[in-house]
């Protein structure tokens, strides 16, 4: 049996406001499309004026398979707290954290990630203002009961685990934009560390950050960002 890829971009007068990314059987995709549909004309960031969905068959030889990144939440109490974790998590890693954390804090509706170079510090995406889009990934063997309304949590791990999945991503940081979600994460050597309270709420904060390994060849790992099939395995966890 085949699957489908179902993917989804809304937006209001050029300003991004919900994308999503599905990897499904043939036999889910209507009502998949009719979740998605709905997820634009309700997002907290105001109801989507366009919303485009993408249905493309994959073969099944095209799927790379990854394991789920492990979970760990931390015990934070606010968002000073919480970027005082963010920066002692990413400091092995990279001597430019708080440019990690400022650029993250401080960009406002984009649709993709930034890519942070970890020796310079700097951006290295094609397209600053529209990030590069993680597409193309799915939970495997995931029921539609686990993903009625949008779990949040439970989609950002699957792309978590995607990312980390590449040798050329050290790690991640990331800020929901929408304003009542106050929970973020780091995604760094296989653990994806929960922030509860990485912003206030109310906040318009919010943006992904991966940070890259010194010499990495950006555009295959673009290209296996926003193209590759992968299917994220829950199994073990269960
Ligand atoms: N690829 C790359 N970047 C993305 C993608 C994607 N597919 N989707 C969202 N982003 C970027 C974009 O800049 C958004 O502005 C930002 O991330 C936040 O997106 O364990 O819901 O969809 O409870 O608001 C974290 C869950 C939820 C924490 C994150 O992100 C937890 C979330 P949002
Ligand atoms: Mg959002």
């Amino acid at each position: 049996m085949n699957y489908f890829s179902v993917r989804m971009r809304a937006d209001s007068a050029g300003q991004h406001i919900s994308g999503a990314e599905r990897i499904v059987r043939e036999y889910e995709v209507p009502a998949v499309c009719a979740a998605l549909s709905e997820r634009a004309l309700t997002h907290p960031k105001g109801m989507a004026e366009n919303t485009f969905i993408t249905v493309e068959a994959l073969a099944e030889s095209d799927i790379l398979h990854v394991p789920a990144v492990g979970v760990k939440v931390e015990a934070v109490q606010s968002p000073s707290q919480a970027r005082d974790i963010i920066e002692e998590l990413l400091r092995p890693m990279t001597a430019h954290s708080q440019v990690v954390i400022e650029e993250t804090f401080s960009a406002r509706n984009m649709r993709g990630a930034m890519l942070i170079a970890a020796d310079a510090g700097t951006r290295c995406e094609p397209d600053a203002r529209r990030g590069v889009r993680v597409s193309h990934m799915d939970a495997c063997g995931a029921s539609e009961e686990e993903f009625k309304g949008k779990d949040a949590a439970r989609e950002a791990i699957v792309l978590a685990s995607k990312v980390a999945a590449h040798p050329d991503v050290l790690a991640e940081v990331c800020v929901s934009d929408d304003p009542a979600y106050t929970t973020g994460y780091v995604c760094i050597d296989g653990t994806y560390h929960r922030l509860p309270h990485i912003k206030e709420p109310g906040s318009d904060e919010g943006a992904r950050a991966f940070i890259i390994k010194p010499g990495a060849d950006v555009e295959a790992l673009i290209d296996y960002l926003e193209n590759r099939a992968v299917l994220v395995d829950f199994e073990a966890e269960k």
